[in-house]
């Protein structure tokens, strides 16, 4: 067999001994052969070509390409988009879960609920007559000397910036009170038209009153009465947010200013229109 290859020069030979045992004895298997003769042991090979120690290169044919082409480019947009949405679907599920959690916690909480009460012109007023729109509501007395009109003052100054904000609803202010015996409609109507042309100050009998209180969780005491027959009524100072179903959402202290009361509010209107849409489109999906 080997008289039949062609002769090729020593120092290719040894030169393709090297590659051929390092593993490249595929380029050469069959036509290189090792040989024995007065030089020594070395290895003689059918071609001229210089092995290389690389492996063998595929032929692609027309241009190279590159490791980024445009189909891989596409694939990977696409790709990426895909994830993209699938996150921000998780991350809304998770927020309206969330939602549905709070929602669920605060009905325990058990704040909020009906009133049967009688508004500042007279028309008797139920706490079905707002729903449909967010409700701003503070339980106060009109002869309070300074926290009942710093905190009206502050949902005033809140109603303004929410009916200002595109990103947010208007809010319907209320007042009850909680000295019926002093603030009758009369009264409430000259006190809360310092404050907002939008209030409406609720009234009723002590019986509607503490009701309203009970549903609010509102405390409410009178104190001792002076020489001119004054008294101060001691209350819960809070003002409430309820949503368009009626339910009681949040609540904000003396301690939170306008802006963080208006900043709350925007969020929780942003939250409850995210949850009734996931709602419907939840009903939506069940339907089909
Ligand atoms: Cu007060």
């Amino acid at each position: 067999m080997a008289s039949v290859l062609p002769r090729v020069n020593l120092l290719l030979a040894r030169k393709c001994l090297l590659p051929h045992l390092r593993g490249n004895a595929h380029r050469l298997q069959g036509c290189c052969r090792t040989h024995r003769g007065n030089e020594g042991v070395f290895l003689r090979c059918c071609t001229t070509q210089t092995p290389s120690s690389q492996p063998p290169r595929k032929q692609t044919a027309g241009k190279t390409r590159g490791p980024i082409t445009w189909k891989s480019l596409a694939a990977t947009g696409a790709l990426g988009s895909v994830l993209l949405g699938f996150m921000l679907y998780i991350k809304k599920e998770k927020e309206l879960a969330l939602a549905r959690e709070r929602k669920r916690m605060l009905g325990k909480a058990n704040i909020g609920g009906r009133f049967d009460l009688v508004d500042h012109n007279g028309t008797p007023r139920k706490s079905e007559d707002f729903h449909g729109q967010w409700v701003l509501l503070y339980f106060g007395f009109t002869h309070c000397p300074d926290v009942c009109p710093d905190e009206l003052e502050k949902m005033a100054v809140v109603v303004d910036a929410l009916d200002k904000m595109d990103s947010a609803k208007p809010a319907q202010p209320l007042f009850i009170t909680v000295d019926p015996h002093r603030d009758s409609k009369e009264a409430i109507k000259t006190y809360l038209k310092e404050f907002h042309p939008k209030f409406i100050g609720l009234t009723g009998t002590d019986e509607q009153i503490s009701a309203a209180c009970r549903a609010y969780r509102v405390y409410y005491s009178a104190g001792p009465r002076d020489d001119d027959d004054d008294y101060i009524v001691d209350h819960t100072i809070i003002t409430y947010l309820i949503n368009p179903d009626g339910d009681f959402i949040d609540y904000y202290g003396q301690n939170k200013t306008a802006e963080q009361m208006v900043a709350s509010i925007a969020v929780n209107m942003k939250k409850f229109e995210e949850m009734q849409r996931g709602l419907a489109g939840g009903l939506l999906g069940k339907l089909l």
